[in-house]
């Protein structure tokens, strides 16, 4: 298999590229997502650290265990030689599922200055999103400072930084992903610390406190 780079952007380091997964793969991982005990989405407050679910973004999610499934471990492994950091500081893969209508509004990946969720492994420094099926229309992911829309399609994917070079929120890194018009859409995504990530015993998405923004 061959990594091709469809194309980047120099403000948040976004790589575009194709060819990280085979389609097989995307299939197997789309089946992972069909058999697990899918949760809603949730979104992360910055300050108290709680989950929750929010109307802003509607998908499903799943974190299966790498150790109970190669590709997994395998797609850890490539991630680590395709972004150049060690694989101790990737949170668990997430395979998401949105349906029609289903959208993640804008938001950062990275925490603000005094989250908790800086004390385990640090900020986010990197997000990657890989693309496991064509949508039929819509589910674009958007990035509005730079002006930049990607279309998701099976085996491709984006690499993106989130932070600045203080490891602080990166103001041209706000993304959304945008309704699904038609179809549906899968996803994996994986985010990379700075410092090695501790994964929490307890499932964070069995955690969520169930409130409104
Ligand atoms: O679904 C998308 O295209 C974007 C997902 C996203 O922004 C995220 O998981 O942080």
């Amino acid at each position: 298999m061959e990594l091709k780079i469809l194309s980047v952007n120099d403000t948040i380091g976004l790589v575009h590229f194709n060819g990280l997964l085979s389609l097989d793969e995307c299939a197997e991982l789309i089946a992972i997502g069909r058999v697990s005990d899918a949760k809603p989405s949730v979104v992360v407050d910055g300050a108290s650290d709680a989950a929750y679910e929010t109307s802003g973004r509607c998908s499903t999610v799943v974190a299966p265990s790498a150790d109970m499934y190669p590709l997994i471990l395998e797609i850890r492994r490539r991630i680590e030689l395709f972004s150049g950091i060690s694989q101790e500081n990737q949170e668990p893969l997430q395979i998401l599922h949105y349906t029609r209508g289903g959208k993640y509004d804008i938001h950062y990946d990275a925490f603000s200055d005094g989250s908790p969720q800086l004390k385990n492994g640090g900020n986010r420094l990197l997000t990657v999103l890989l693309y496991l099926n064509d949508v039929e229309y819509g589910g674009w992911t958007q990035f509005p400072h730079i002006m930049a829309n990607i279309v998701p399609n099976a085996g491709s994917g984006i690499l993106f930084r989130n932070t600045d070079a203080q490891n602080r929120q990166l103001r041209e890194s706000l993304h959304a992903g945008l309704p699904v018009t038609n179809g549906e859409k899968w996803i994996a995504s994986i985010w990379i610390r700075e410092n090695p990530y501790i994964t929490p015993s307890a499932d964070r998405v069995g955690q969520v406190v169930r409130r409104k923004l």
